[in-house]
């Protein structure tokens, strides 16, 4: 990683297997344009776009991307297809909906093998992807920790998410 931060290549990779999770992911991109970090977003799915899903992960680091955020709902397989097909991390958002409301895709997105890590946030907590995003890529940004300590106080002092 460097420390360098340009404004037009996405440096987070924000997927979802449907459209129909843009809704619960807008916080995502609202919280990282509040960080500045660029960001793209795509809908692609592990199962009606197997290739597509592969690719992308395959391509995410030449291509620039730091860490992909992959949401989707019930049997959620797409985070961890990221995760097999890149060294990068990538951040599990299981997102809620079907018969089991979210507990499925959960159960789906934090149980990996050993191996193959994807770490997992709450039930529809794509704004909590995204600030552990920062965090991840702020390990070598210290202009990025200091947003991020800002960040905190301003929580402590109030701000709701
Ligand atoms: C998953 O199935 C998606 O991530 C979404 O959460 C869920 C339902 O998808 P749609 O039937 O709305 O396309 O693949």
């Amino acid at each position: 990683m460097t420390s360098e931060m340009t404004a037009a290549d996405p440096m987070v990779g924000i997927v979802m297997g449907s459209a129909s999770d843009q809704p619960k992911m807008e916080a995502a991109g609202f919280m990282l344009d509040r960080f500045g970090i660029p960001h793209e977003s795509n809908v692609i799915s592990a199962h009606r776009t197997p290739d597509q899903a592969a690719e992308y992960a395959k391509l995410a680091e030449e291509r620039g991307l730091e860490v992909i955020i992959a949401a989707a709902g019930m049997a959620a397989h797409l985070a961890g297809v990221m995760a097999a097909h890149t060294v990068l991390p990538v951040i599990g958002v299981p997102m809620a909906g079907g018969a089991l409301n979210g507990v499925d895709s959960l159960y789906a997105t934090v149980q990996m093998p050993a191996g193959v890590p994807v770490a997992t946030v709450a039930i529809n907590g794509s704004a909590n992807a995204a600030v552990l995003a920062v965090q991840i890529m702020a390990v070598s940004r210290p202009e990025l920790r200091e947003k991020l300590r800002m960040f905190k106080k301003e929580l402590g002092q109030g701000l709701k998410i």
